[in-house]
């Protein structure tokens, strides 16, 4: 399963992905999420050294694209092998508003091909971000790539799955959540709330059967005061995740689910062969059976006949007893003198005979 996570700069996609295997580990005794190679390994960690500091990872590079492999699923059952896919938001924003794949540098486009080719898209929407944001035109651009990933086409048929990153910051509005189907609820209606309205209702509308919202906090921060003495937000240790238990339980059903379908689609491929080869099989049997019926009989050689083993085959055997004083032979009474009997497999017939 290949699981691309969208979202404009800063919006937590980076954090979030070092913190799935963390939360894992510490949270969920029932789940395995391990980076399966070293450079994932790596990536994960230096990130994680930094919030364990009490610092915030430095904002993806453009043109970098990195490609994380993971085990994942239920302890105790197969593990899906899955790739998680981080890009910087700088980089996306261009790749989402592209219409034509010619604006787009090398490295954009080969990032555009993975989004392309992923099962599961995770679109980070930092309300924060959106609203906190004095910039207008920032605003109404965050907007718009939402909605571009809500309709693009080629995404539809994926799974989807908008995520409200930093949600410690809508704690109050999003109070006493009661299930995954209230927490989606009022996930969708903060969005709608909060995003300018000539982009948002209808198609989040139109979209949102397709689409499950969920709210998560990656890393729970403590308010600190910066050189400028203004309040900043810095990973509160030891490090903590909210909300994602739906979220991780989302992106296990998903997984499988994709293999119940690969298995689906396997099952329908062969289905769909023996259908056709089934006619082909019958005819080639038919033929054999008619090319057998031509064939002479391996016992006779065709003939129909087999020499007779009592005689040798010359039709007189050695006389015995009182005759062989006056005669050296008797005709052979098993072959009456022909020197052959019939053959016994074909029946005399010299054809081959199945039954
Ligand atoms: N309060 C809070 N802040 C967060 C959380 N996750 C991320 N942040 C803040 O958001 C900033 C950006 O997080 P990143 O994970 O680097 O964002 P990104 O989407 O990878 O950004 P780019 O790499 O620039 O595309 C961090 O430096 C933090 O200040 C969270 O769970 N809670
Ligand atoms: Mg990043
Ligand atoms: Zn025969
Ligand atoms: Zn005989």
């Amino acid at each position: 399963m290949k699981i691309f996570i969208i979202g404009p700069e800063g919006s937590g996609k980076t954090v979030l992905l070092a913190m799935l295997g963390r939360y894992v580990a510490t949270e969920r005794k029932d789940l395995v999420f391990e980076p399966v190679n070293r450079v994932a390994w790596q990536y994960v960690n230096a990130v994680l050294e930094n919030l364990e500091r009490g610092d915030w990872p430095a904002s993806t590079r453009q043109a970098e694209l990195t490609t994380l492999p993971w085990r994942f699923g239920s302890r105790g059952a197969p593990l899906h092998e899955i790739v998680i896919f981080d890009a910087a938001g700088q980089d996306l924003r261009q790749i989402l508003i592209a219409d034509k794949q010619d604006s787009l540098t090398a490295e954009q486009r080969s990032i555009r091909i993975q989004i392309d080719a992923a099962d599961v898209l995770v679109y980070l929407l930092d309300l924060n971000g959106f609203l906190g944001s004095n910039d207008l035109s920032l605003r109404d651009e965050n907007a718009w790539l939402f909605k571009t990933f809500l309709t693009k086409p080629e995404w539809r048929a994926k799974r989807r799955l908008v995520v409200l990153s930093k949600a410690e910051i809508y704690a109050a509005m999003l109070a006493s959540p009661t299930g995954q189907e209230a927490e989606e609820a009022k996930v969708r209606e903060l969005v709608k709330q909060h995003l300018p309205t000539n982009y948002t209702l209808d198609h989040i509308v139109d979209s949102e059967s397709t689409v499950s919202y969920s709210a998560i906090t990656s890393v729970v921060t403590k308010t600190a005061i910066d050189h400028d003495g203004k309040p900043v937000r810095l990973p509160a240790h030891p490090l903590k995740s909210i909300g994602l238990y739906g979220f991780v339980d989302t992106l296990n059903n998903y997984a499988a689910w994709l293999i119940a379908e690969e298995r689906r689609r396997w099952l329908n491929r062969i289905a769909k062969h023996v259908a056709w080869a089934m006619p082909v099989l019958i005819a080639f049997w038919f033929f054999f059976l008619f090319l057998f019926h031509l064939a002479p009989c391996f016992a006779c050689a065709g003939r129909g006949t087999i020499a007779c083993q009592v005689c040798g085959g010359s039709g007189n055997r050695p006389a015995m007893g009182l005759s062989a004083w006056w005669r050296s032979t008797i005709p052979c009474s098993v072959c009456q003198s022909k020197g052959s009997i019939p053959c016994p497999q074909c029946h005399g017939k010299g054809k081959f005979e199945l039954w």
